[in-house]
């Protein structure tokens, strides 16, 4: 998909610098977009990325007071499109300021058709215009249409008027839908079906709810209220009938026969002339430790004026409130053009308590200064979202069943060129013994869901049971909250039953990864759903298949004891092996045995029996100057070899993998720059230091306690300049961290980046400020831009409603669960609280879960050592 931006440019460009919009007129602002007090409307200034399809995230958007209310508007050929139906591209965007209006071109090219999108300011609103060339094509006709989409749950409570007439939107979905023969269907992408028919050749279409000529959203709320008049008629439907995650859809069939301006609407947002955004004071929804910086950050209107002081109150035991200290409210400046921000540093108040701060007539929620208040907070982590995770388990909460032992008919052979709806795909070769759709025994175990979805991804098991090793490697925490009995496949939280839950959680693991390793071979790319109905499944994982092995030799639904002819058993998918990949699967279970040894010495001999016998059969395919090919996805750099040596040499102390090891490392310490300054990938783990091809610290810290003097002392010389990479991120914003994310949000690199901080600070305690360790938190606890919820699902006073997992639908969370966080799309920031179905928003991925319980456990070490 290619951007064709064409600017008018005139005389006029040195009027559009950034400031407040006139209040009443929507008027094309620098970025692009159409500004009036409190309104935005945008057009396809955010487009369909290709990734994942319909991301809800593109075309003609409405955000109003600071919510992204509308989204999707534009040619669309299905009443209420779901995520994989097809869109139209944009092959030419035209922002003409002279003419103050933006047109895009919209083509389906599977169906030869395209249509122009004009939206030009008028009156307090916009005239939204389709122009076609050529008529709509004959199989498009009573297809085509005009669309605009609208958040459900914003709208729940309220009310919408058509011609007149007064309807309350529902807040489940309640009307209408009919069943059309499937040769009608428009496809969806790459031939997707979201849709079992049981075989019947039908496919499903909502009906409108109330069809007239003007229709009002929220009449009774300015926040909320958008009208849209035609001549033609407008439908308003509800997308939810088909998908969770479907929207309110007004939508207005093109003509058929006609060309020039076929259709045309009327878009009238609410301009508020008066409006002011109320602050949004961000600060650490868990609390401060007496001794660590505090510095609350508040996002201002560019139309408000910001109060030269804020006021720290503390809560009394019988209510009233006290004046712990007046502070000065630093104006920090504009960042991204939309708002003010205000720095408000309060890290004298030391006095352990319960604070609020009140500032620009905004009170906020109440919060602890305590200097244990790091100590639990990775307990939902551990004891909820690592175990409800949990594949082929049965997972009981006190009088609730999460769900119950899920995809015991694991799995079958993928057969040749089949892709998954995740990015997977099977190529030609299989790598390994079997048929395609042939059973792969043994595999019904340990493993987690990687994210919303319930796959088990090989990043994510390898990288999540690496991490849980490094965990109890550095931390070793003996918390025992859960019981987990692999031989019933069942586990129970909050319940002890004697062993670390940490050492629980790293076996489900290498269950998993040395089920593959000894059955495939390696662990597999993923082992994913057969099709598309599968893979959208919401609810009970149990329910996902049948648990029974499929048998071709048996019709679709029958069974005949353990077998069944449905094809719902999962695929592995086995293509894109490389060695260098197979050295992850070394890592994890390498890293794991030390903490199995003791409690499950039987697993933890596998583990490194499996890692050894991989090493010697792949060292020779992964050295990169035999095999260029690097990672599992390629081009990581480096030897793949290192890190699956330096676990192995930890584990074994052998001396011939630190013989292999220490040449790499001192090489990568001596490498002399080849580039210019670099801005580092420090928030990914990556400890390289400021120059291009200049020293790497990442092998070097990972062995640093194994190592002698001299060697330490090297690496102690390269930590200023990488310190000073990591501490040079954030300084552009307020808030002090890297914030990054327009298709996937930021919150797992600066985890990732605080904890690399940590990693520091422990060996090297006077050469980084560990304020740079907390940083990260107080940002996903919620000091952070669009509002102040902790982005940790439970964790916190004020936090996340809902969340991307198994259980959005019910517009829940999985406690301890990690959203990715902000969306950074032009000027605007968002995460959704009330719209769970935003992946790159709200989507908490398994491997992010230790990463987060490793910085918990790091930060109460230096809020320890600080209050000391
Ligand atoms: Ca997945
Ligand atoms: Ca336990
Ligand atoms: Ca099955």
């Amino acid at each position: 998909m290619r951007r064709f931006l064409t600017f008018c440019v005139a005389a006029a460009a040195a009027l559009l610098l950034a400031k407040p919009a006139p209040a009443q007129t929507l008027t094309m602002n620098d970025l692009g977009y159409f500004e009036a007090r409190g309104t935005n409307v945008l057009v396809y200034n955010n487009l369909y990325n290709g990734g994942f399809y319909d991301e809800k995230f593109a075309g003609l958007e409405i955000i109003q007071r600071g919510e992204r209310l509308a989204t999707g508007g534009g040619i669309r050929l299905m009443n209420t499109p779901e995520q994989w139906d097809i869109f139209g591209v944009v092959s030419d965007r035209i922002v003409d300021r002279e003419g103050n209006f933006v047109q895009v071109t919209l083509t389906h090219t599977d169906y030869d058709f395209a249509a122009k999108l004009r939206v030009t300011p008028k009156d307090g609103g916009c005239l939204v215009q389709v122009i076609l060339d050529k008529p709509v094509p004959e199989a498009l006709v009573g297809k085509a249409g005009l669309n605009l989409e609208f958040f459900p749950a914003s709208y729940f409570g309220k009310n919408y008027l058509v011609d007149g007439l007064a309807r309350i939107l529902p807040k489940y979905p309640m009307h209408d839908t009919e069943v059309h023969p499937v040769s009608e269907k428009i496809t969806q992408y790459f031939g997707e079906s979201t849709f079992d028919d049981r075989g019947r050749g039908d496919f499903l279409v909502a009906k409108p709810m109330s069809v007239g000529h003007q229709i009002v959203m929220a009449p009774e709320d300015d926040a909320l209220r958008v009208s849209v008049k035609s001549e033609t008629e407008i439908g308003i439907y509800d997308g939810r009938h088909l998908a969770q995650n479907g929207m309110f859809v007004l939508r207005s069939f093109l003509p058929g026969g006609k060309t020039g301006k076929v259709l045309e609407w009327f878009l009238e947002p609410s301009v508020s002339k008066d409006w002011i955004r109320p602050a949004n004071i961000g600060f650490s929804q868990v609390g401060y430790s007496p001794a660590q910086k505090k510095v609350a950050v508040a996002e201002l209107d560019r139309n408000d004026t910001p109060a030269p002081e804020a006021r720290i109150l503390k809560v009394n035991p019988d209510g009233t409130k006290t004046t712990a200290k007046t502070v000065p409210a630093k104006v920090w400046g504009v960042y991204r053009h939309r708002y003010n921000y205000v720095q408000i540093d309060f890290s004298d108040v030391r006095e352990p308590g319960l604070y609020c701060i009140e500032y620009q007539g905004v009170e906020t929620n109440a919060f602890p200064i305590d200097k244990d208040m790091y100590r639990d907070k990775w307990h939902p982590t551990m004891d909820v979202s690592l175990v409800v995770n949990m594949d082929h388990m049965e997972v009981n909460e006190a009088y609730r069943i999460w769900h119950g032992r899920a995809n015991m008919d694991d799995a079958l052979q993928a057969p040749a060129n089949v892709r998954l709806h995740d990015g997977y795909f099977q190529g030609d070769e299989t790598n390994d013994k079997y048929q395609p759709l042939e059973h792969i025994p043994g595999l019904a175990v340990g493993g987690w869901y990687d994210a919303g979805d319930f796959d088990i991804q090989a990043n994510s098991v390898l990288n999540t049971t690496q991490d849980l090793a490094y965990i109890w490697r550095e931390f070793q925490p003996m918390r025992d909250q859960t019981l987990i009995d692999q031989k019933t496949q069942y586990a129970d939280i909050h319940v002890p039953d004697g062993v670390p839950d940490n050492v629980e959680l790293i076996m489900h693991g290498t269950l998993n990864i040395n089920a593959q390793v000894e059955n495939i071979g390696f662990v597999a790319q993923v082992i994913g759903q057969p099709d598309m109905h599968h893979y959208h499944h919401l609810g009970d994982a149990m329910t996902l298949t049948d648990g029974k092995i499929y048998d071709p030799t048996l019709k679709p639904y029958e069974v005949r004891g353990d077998r069944s002819g449905t094809l719902d058993d999962r695929f592995v998918f086995t293509s894109r092996f490389s060695a260098a990949g197979v050295m992850q699967d070394i890592v994890s279970l390498a890293a794991a045995y030390p903490a199995l040894k003791d409690y499950y010495p039987e697993e933890a001999e596998r583990s490194l029996k499996n890692a050894k016998m991989l090493w010697d059969k792949y060292f020779d395919d992964a050295d990169p100057a035999k095999n260029p090919v690097q990672g599992r996805w390629g081009g990581f750099g480096g030897d793949p070899r290192l890190n699956a040596a330096i676990e192995l040499w930890i584990a074994t102390g052998d001396k011939q993998y630190k013989d292999f090891i220490v040449p790499i490392v001192e090489k990568q310490l001596d490498a002399k720059p080849t580039g210019p300054r670099d801005t580092g990938n420090v928030q990914n783990g990556m400890f390289s230091t400021q120059y291009t091809g200049g020293p790497n610290l990442t092998a070097a810290l990972k062995i640093y306690p194994y190592m002698d003097k001299k060697f330490q002392a090297k690496v102690r010389a390269l930590v200023p300049a990488y310190v000073e990479v990591i501490t040079r991120g954030g300084q552009d914003n307020p808030y002090g961290v890297s914030i990054g994310g327009a298709s996937w949000a930021g919150n797992a690199s600066i985890i990732n980046g605080a904890y690399n901080c940590y990693r520091i600070w422990k060996y090297f305690p006077d050469l980084i400020d560990p304020e740079y360790v907390l940083a990260g938190l107080n940002f996903l606890f919620g000091c952070h831009p669009y509002s102040n919820v902790s982005f940790v699902t439970s964790v916190g006073v004020n936090t996340k409603k809902v969340a991307y997992n198994n259980n959005r639908a019910d517009y829940s969370v999985i406690p301890g669960g990690i959203v990715p966080g902000l969306l950074v799309k032009e000027d605007f920031f968002e995460n959704k609280d009330d719209y769970p179905f935003h992946w790159g928003e709200n989507e908490s991925c398994i491997n992010t879960a230790p990463q987060y319980i490793l910085l918990c456990l790091a930060a109460q070490e230096v809020v320890d050592a600080m209050n000391k």
